[in-house]
Parts: C-alpha cells; sequence; structure tokens
C-alpha cells in the first residue's frame, strides 16, 4: 500500500525510518537522541531527495536517449516556497511520512514548517515559473528551469512602529537538502574586454571574436522537480558565482590582504543576492551582469547538450524550445547568434533563422516603468561583442521594415532595438520580439492591449500572427491540495477520486451537490477551520486576535499604487467614520463584522509603497482599539508575506480584492489562488478576473470601476485640472489630514497624488463604485446559504485556472513539445 510511483523504493514506513535514522547519523552526524525538528526536516528531506534522484537520472537519461524536444525556461525568479510537503504530496508519500516521523516523535507539520521557503522571487512572475515547473513535471513534459541561485532571496519584512523594515534572507542558513551541488559543472562566463577582427588566410573573410576582459565561473545547483502521481522528475538548475582563481596570492604575500579577495568578491557578487524590484525596472550594472552570467551558463548548457547529439545545427529547434519569461533573458538571443557565428561558423543568416525558430517570449507587464531598457555605453562595456551583433540584428530588422514601410519613419523609429534618445538606449523588449517566433501576453485582456498599445507597431510590422494569449494558471497541488487539505478531502469525497489534481475541469462535477445541505454545511466547515488558522497566525505574528466568524476581507500582494492598495485603506476609513457616525443601537443592523487583512511587500526604495504599509498600521492601531468600531471592525498588516504564508492565507477569505486600476495588471494570479479555495473576488475588470467572471458567472464575483478603454480619457481630464473627490474620499481625507491616523504630513503624499497630482490611478473616479461593491458584499454575506452556493460554483468552474493548462498551450502553441509517456 506504501508504494507509489516515484518513492516505490520506500516500502513501509519502518524502512523510511531507518533511512531518516541514518542521515540524522552520518550526513548531519548527529545522535538521535540530540535530534530536533531541524535535523528531522533535514534527513526527511535527504531522504526523499535521494529517491527524487534516482528518477531524476532515469527520467533524463530517457529524454536523452530517446532525442526528445526539451524545454527550457528562462526565468530570473523561481517563487518556489517549500519543497518538502510538496514534495510528499508530489510522490504520494505524505501519510507514509507522517507515520515515520510520529515513530520517531515529531509532528511532520511541524517539521514542514522548519524549512524557510526559497525566495528567489519578487511576486507573480517568480510564482508563474514555479508553478509551471510543477506543471511540466506532472504532464511529463521534458522541461528544465534556468535560473540563478540567489545566496538572499527577497528581504524578510519586519514591521516595527508601523513601518516596513528590511531584513536579509539568508535561506541557505542551514544549507539546503534539496540542491544537489554540480562542483564537475563550471562554466567560464566573461564580461567586458573587446572585439578582434581577424581573417581568414583561406577564405578572405573577417572574422570577430571577443576578448573578454574578466571571467567568472558559473557553478550548476540543481533541484530535482517532481511531479504528481508520475515518475517524470525534471530539473530546475540554478546557477551560483564563483571567482576563477581563489585570490591574487602575489598581492597576499606582499600584505595587501584587501585587494587580494577583491576579485573573489567582485565574482560571488553576482548571485549574491535578488532584486527586490516588482514590475519596476532599474538599470544597474549588476543587474545586466546576472542577466548575462545566467544566459551565457544557460546557453552553453543547452548548446553542450545539442552538440552531443551530433545533429545538424538547422536542427537545433527540433531539440530546443526556449522560453523568456519576460525580457529578463533576453541576451540569450544575442548570445545564441554569437555561439553560432562567431564560435561554430555558422552563416549570419541561416544562424538568425536558428534563433528565431528557438525563442517564444512571454510579456508580463504593460507599464513603462517595467519595461527594460539598458544604456548603450554601459551596454557596449560590459558586453562589446554583444553590442554589435545586436546592431547588425537591428540594421537587417530596420532594412526589411524600410522596405515594406518606406515612408513611415516613426514606425521605423518605435521598432528599432536602439532608442535614439540621451543617452541612448537598448530596448530589451523590441530584441526579444525580434529574437522570437511568438510573443504572448499572460491574460486574454493584456494579450489583446499588448497589441494595441506598446507592441502595437510590431503587429504592423509581422501581423498580428505572431502574437498570441496564454491565460495563466496555478498549480492545484500546491494551491489546493497543499494548502487546503480539507476542502481538498471534501471534494475527493464527493467527486469519488482525486483526479481532479490533474484534471481540474473535473471540478465541476460538484455543482451537482450544490443542494445538498450536508455538504454544504461540511463546506462552510471547512472555510471556518482555515479561517481559524490563519487566526491562529495572525495571533502569533501581529498578537492582534481576529473573530474568525467576521467577514474576512483580504488583499495580499506586492504593495503597489497600480493594485491600489491605497483605495483599500481608504476604504476601510471609510467603513470605521460610518460605524462610528451610527447610533450603538442600529450598529449591529448596518454592519457585519470585518476583518480587513493586508498583506505584502514594498519595494525597498518604493517611497509611495511603503507609506501605504504605514497607514495600512496606523489605521489598525486606531481602529482595533476603538470601543466604537469594537465588534464591527478589525484592521490586519501581516508581515512578511510569502509563499508558505499565501498557503494558509488563501483559503481562508470570504473576499480577496484584486482592484488594480482597469489595464495595469497583466493578469494576477492570486486571484485565481483565492477562488479555488472557495473565497469570492472583488475586483476591477482587469487581467485574469475577466476569465474568471466567464468561468464563475457573474454572479460570483463583485465587479466594479472603470474599464481599461476609459483609462486614458479619464488620465488626460485629470491633467487637464477635472478632477472631482468623491464626497466619501473627502470625508476620508480630512480624516487623514485631522491626524486621527497620526502626523499628517507623513500621509500627505498618499492624499496629494489623488488631488493635486493627477490622480494617475483613478482612485478618486473609481472609489464610489468600490464602496458601492463593498457594501453588496456586506448584505450577500448575511445571506450564508446563498454565500455557500456561489462560493461552491466558483471552485466548481475554476477548471480553467490550471497551471497544467498553461503548459499543455505553450506546448502545443509555441513549442511543438510533446509530452514523453512512456514510464521509465
Ligand atoms: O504573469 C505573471 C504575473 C502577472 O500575474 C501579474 O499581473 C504581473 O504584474 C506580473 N508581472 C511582473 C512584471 N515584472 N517584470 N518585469 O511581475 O506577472
Amino acid at each position: 500500500a506504501w508504494t507509489k510511483y516515484a518513492a516505490r523504493e520506500f516500502t513501509s514506513p519502518d524502512q523510511l525510518e531507518s533511512q531518516i535514522i541514518n542521515h540524522v547519523e552520518t550526513t548531519l552526524a548527529r545522535s538521535m537522541y540530540n535530534c530536533d525538528s531541524l535535523a528531522a526536516y533535514q534527513a526527511l528531506s535527504t531522504s526523499i531527495r535521494d529517491k527524487l534522484i534516482l528518477h531524476w537520472n532515469k527520467t533524463q537519461q530517457m529524454h536523452t536517449l530517446r532525442e526528445v524536444k526539451r524545454i527550457y525556461y528562462l526565468s530570473l525568479e523561481f517563487l518556489m516556497g517549500r519543497a518538502l510537503d510538496n514534495a510528499m504530496i508530489n510522490l504520494g508519500i505524505k501519510e507514509l511520512c507522517c507515520k515515520s516521523t510520529d515513530e520517531l516523535g515529531f509532528n511532520l507539520e511541524d517539521v514542514i514548517d522548519v524549512e524557510p521557503d526559497a525566495g528567489l522571487g519578487n511576486g507573480g512572475l517568480g510564482r508563474l515559473a514555479a508553478c509551471f515547473i510543477d506543471s511540466m513535471s506532472t504532464g511529463n513534459y521534458p522541461g528544465w528551469g534556468y535560473g540563478l541561485r540567489y545566496n538572499y532571496g527577497i528581504f524578510s519584512q519586519k514591521i516595527v512602529d508601523g513601518y516596513q523594515v528590511e531584513a536579509p534572507d539568508y535561506w541557505l542558513k542551514f544549507g539546503n537538502p534539496w540542491e544537489i551541488p554540480r562542483h564537475e559543472i563550471q562554466i567560464p562566463v566573461d564580461f567586458y574586454g573587446y572585439v578582434s577582427t581577424t581573417t581568414d588566410p583561406k577564405t578572405g573573410k573577417s572574422k570577430k571574436q571577443w576578448q573578454g576582459g574578466e571571467q567568472v565561473l558559473a557553478v550548476a545547483y540543481d533541484f530535482p522537480v517532481p511531479g504528481y502521481n508520475t515518475s517524470n522528475v525534471n530539473n530546475l538548475r540554478l546557477w551560483s558565482s564563483q571567482p576563477t582563481s581563489e585570490f591574487d596570492f602575489q598581492k597576499f604575500n606582499q600584505g595587501d590582504y584587501d585587494s587580494s579577495v577583491a576579485q573573489q568578491q567582485r565574482a560571488e557578487s553576482i548571485t549574491a543576492v535578488l532584486y527586490p524590484n516588482d514590475n519596476f525596472y532599474q538599470g544597474k550594472e549588476l543587474r545586466l551582469k546576472q542577466q548575462f552570467f545566467w544566459v551565457a551558463a544557460s546557453l552553453h548548457d543547452i548548446v553542450r547538450r545539442f552538440m552531443k547529439t551530433k545533429k545538424k545545427w538547422s536542427e537545433f529547434p527540433d531539440l530546443v524550445a526556449i522560453q523568456l519569461n519576460d525580457t529578463h533573458p533576453t541576451l540569450a538571443v544575442v548570445e545564441l547568434q554569437r555561439i553560432l557565428v562567431d564560435l561554430e561558423g555558422v552563416e549570419w543568416n541561416e544562424a538568425w533563422e536558428i534563433v528565431t525558430r528557438t525563442f517564444g517570449y512571454t510579456n508580463h507587464t504593460v507599464m513603462q516603468e517595467a519595461l527594460e531598457k539598458w544604456p548603450l555605453d554601459l551596454f557596449g562595456n560590459l558586453l562589446p561583442r554583444h553590442l554589435e551583433i545586436i546592431y547588425s540584428i537591428n540594421m537587417q530588422f530596420l532594412q526589411m521594415v524600410a522596405k515594406r514601410f518606406p515612408q513611415d519613419r516613426e514606425l521605423i523609429r518605435n521598432v528599432s532595438i536602439v532608442e535614439e534618445s540621451d543617452p541612448k538606449n537598448i530596448r530589451m523588449a523590441n530584441l526579444a520580439i525580434i529574437g522570437s517566433h511568438k510573443v504572448n501576453g499572460v491574460a486574454e485582456l493584456h494579450s489583446e492591449l499588448i497589441k494595441t498599445t506598446i507592441f502595437k507597431d510590431f503587429v504592423k510590422v509581422y501581423g498580428a500572427e505572431k502574437f498570441t494569449n496564454v491565460t495563466n494558471g496555478i498549480t492545484p497541488r500546491r494551491w489546493l491540495k497543499q494548502a487546503n487539505p480539507m476542502l481538498s478531502d471534501l471534494i475527493t469525497s464527493k467527486l469519488g477520486s482525486d483526479e481532479f489534481l490533474t484534471n481540474t475541469v473535473r471540478l465541476k462535477q460538484l455543482e451537482k451537490f450544490i443542494d445538498d445541505p450536508e455538504f454544504r454545511e461540511a463546506w462552510i466547515e471547512v472555510k471556518l477551520h482555515n479561517k481559524k488558522r490563519l487566526a491562529q497566525l495572525i495571533k502569533k505574528l501581529t498578537g492582534i486576535e481576529v473573530n474568525p466568524s467576521s467577514l474576512f476581507d483580504v488583499q495580499v500582494k506586492r504593495i503597489h499604487e497600480y493594485k491600489r492598495q491605497q483605495m483599500n485603506i481608504f476604504g476601510v476609513i471609510y467603513r470605521y467614520l460610518q460605524i462610528k457616525a451610527t447610533p450603538e443601537s442600529e450598529r449591529a443592523g448596518k454592519f457585519f463584522p470585518r476583518t480587513s487583512i493586508i498583506g505584502g511587500k514594498a519595494a525597498p526604495g518604493y517611497y509611495a509603497a511603503k507609506k501605504i504599509i504605514k497607514l495600512v498600521n496606523s489605521v489598525a492601531e486606531v481602529v482595533n482599539n476603538d470601543p466604537d468600531s469594537k465588534g464591527f471592525l478589525q484592521v490586519v498588516f501581516i508581515p512578511d508575506y510569502n509563499v508558505s504564508k499565501a498557503e494558509i492565507i488563501c483559503p481562508a477569505s470570504d473576499i480577496s480584492e484584486h482592484i488594480s486600476t482597469a489595464g495595469t495588471e497583466a493578469s494576477g494570479t492570486s486571484n485565481m489562488k483565492f477562488v479555488i479555495n472557495g473565497g469570492l473576488i472583488i475586483g476591477t475588470v482587469d487581467g485574469a478576473n475577466v476569465e474568471i467572471t466567464r468561468e464563475v458567472g457573474e454572479d460570483q464575483i463583485f465587479l466594479f470601476g472603470n474599464l481599461a478603454e476609459d483609462v486614458e480619457e479619464l488620465r488626460q481630464d485629470h491633467q487637464m485640472g477635472k478632477l472631482e473627490v468623491p464626497e466619501p474620499l473627502e470625508q476620508v481625507f480630512d480624516e487623514i489630514e485631522k491626524g486621527t491616523f497620526g502626523p499628517y504630513d507623513e500621509y500627505k503624499s498618499l492624499v496629494d497624488s489623488v488631488k493635486y497630482h493627477g490622480d494617475y490611478y483613478l482612485v478618486s473616479d473609481d472609489f464610489e463604485s468600490y464602496l458601492e461593491a463593498q457594501s453588496t458584499i456586506d448584505k450577500e454575506f448575511r445571506d450564508r446559504e446563498n454565500w455557500v452556493k456561489k462560493s461552491i460554483i466558483c471552485v466548481a468552474n475554476m477548471g480553467f485556472f490550471s497551471s497544467d493548462r498553461c503548459i499543455r498551450e505553450y506546448a502545443e502553441n509555441i513549442w511543438n513539445v510533446e509530452p514523453v509517456t512512456d514510464q521509465v
């Protein structure tokens, strides 16, 4: 009974137990008398990893032997979260592990809790990459992820006096049992230097060669990625930077210790830390170094693997599909062209054909401030040969455009890779489009928007066919089964199997049970259980005791003005004022008890986002201590929001907020995580909210606000001074000005940005309809039977939003890759 797929070698809990003991005593060199939860976590994880490696080897051998086409997913971020629980679930051995750890005197949930999050990402983009590699493994697709092994992941957030304070996240402090260091895989990566030109004596042709000026080593660390219910184990390869030589011995001998280690430190700094910006580009040289380091090492690896097949270069795209997760890996386009032309002697046009057949590019944002542009000088200094290659790519491309649109100078200027600004810039999105055969957005609305806004000129050049949509999704293994085991079990018991975990459209069957009162009761119980679980976490993190029977209204995501947490907290203030203005005897009839829960990190340099955090905390302080609002309103800021906290938060919402200014949120994925766990949404007509509405039905979602198509005009109106702050928002601003939440100076900038600086995110335009939607929620939530029906309908109709579906769409429409189903 204990044998299942990849873990079939664990024949019983006893056998796993002896492996755990063995790892405690040998790998960790500790005794069982001195084994704490950390040691138990490390030993259990290592035992499971041992099994994974065997299957990893078999999977890779099979793919190599069969010469199958592989997908390489290049992402600068993989926001993996914890690995242990996910591995146990995917291998079907959680129960077995529970028995073993129990026997050894450990509670499995405590052991799971010891693991630090692998926080190698900022938000949606990095978590999407993590869901995608889970789905590639589960769907038996031969896929590799390539990324960076940052020593420090996304900073940990402390709240001190209401302010965000960042602390380093040294997630590798106790080692990492899930990684396999490949010290034998060391790839030299060059920077700086110059380009030399030599003439081939035979052909008389001149040849360009890059002579690098500084070299570092990329060392591979592999993370096996198990699929669910399959023996397929894919690979996530993360690169770590190391110096080529330990230190300058001559300088050391001369007593100059500091500069003797300077080169070593310079090399190691490349993968030291994740850049903590979300949807924001910062043109730092170290970031460009990170990008090239990662891209060069990954391509070297991919090319080496291909060369072992001894196939012709023209067959490269038949064996290799590379997906660019945003523009961060776009240098890969240029590096592959350089490898083919400069190093392998492939003729330019043939090489370019290979390159463009290989790459696909996913765009994740339309926001100007997130679009990558590198100053030409900085770029040319770091990567002189790559700049030359970009010039050649651009020249050929622009010649083609000029031939077809000879009169259209503006078009030529817009599509050029080089922005003729002062200083000149390399536009990475233009390069990514030109170097790829397909470009996709991440939700229908977003994919349409990119065609009509930021990339409209490319549609003229290439036609609309080059542009496509793959709506984002999430893995139901982590976001339903792992995060919400009770709901997952309830669904399994009703549907008679857990097939919905790999075939989410099966969830539709739940609709049959909507009128079953017992089922509805059980559904309510699950939600209450999850709310109590979150209440415990809140108590532990903040000391605040929240009422699990109140309506949990949650907004957790990166703090960003476009995501409009400011509108949420203004709404909370308005509710607070309304409660206070209502006679005590009438309050219970008018207001349903509500807990407003907000969480998320602000980029360390993002002033406005940090002010929003401070305001939320100050409002919490006031509201939670006011006897007038007691029992009706509580406000909580959850510190250090991350993946493992999301797993507790998402199953516990009654309502979650996805309220970005229309047209700004490319997709959003937390909206999907909340709805698949039976929470309803208050949201704008933006990103994937649109498709969620289509799937679950308009009655199940509380939509409000202006549409994307109206945003431009509203902004222009504001620019021209046509701005009316609606009365309720004026009330809120007055209260802030009065100093109710602390000195006004603290929040003046937040108010001013609406009142006097053009209200770019249209808070004033959407505020009243937001309040209206909130009061509809108040009314509807009182009707519990109706609410629970809505909740069931939501879950039943979320089948479309599985990342398994995304991977199938990418595989069929972009990568041309098949699953390899013949099991080892
Ligand atoms: O596609 C994943 C995710 C979307 O769900 C979010 O809507 C979007 O904001 C996010 N985009 C980025 C862009 N960052 N950069 N560069 O994180 O992608």
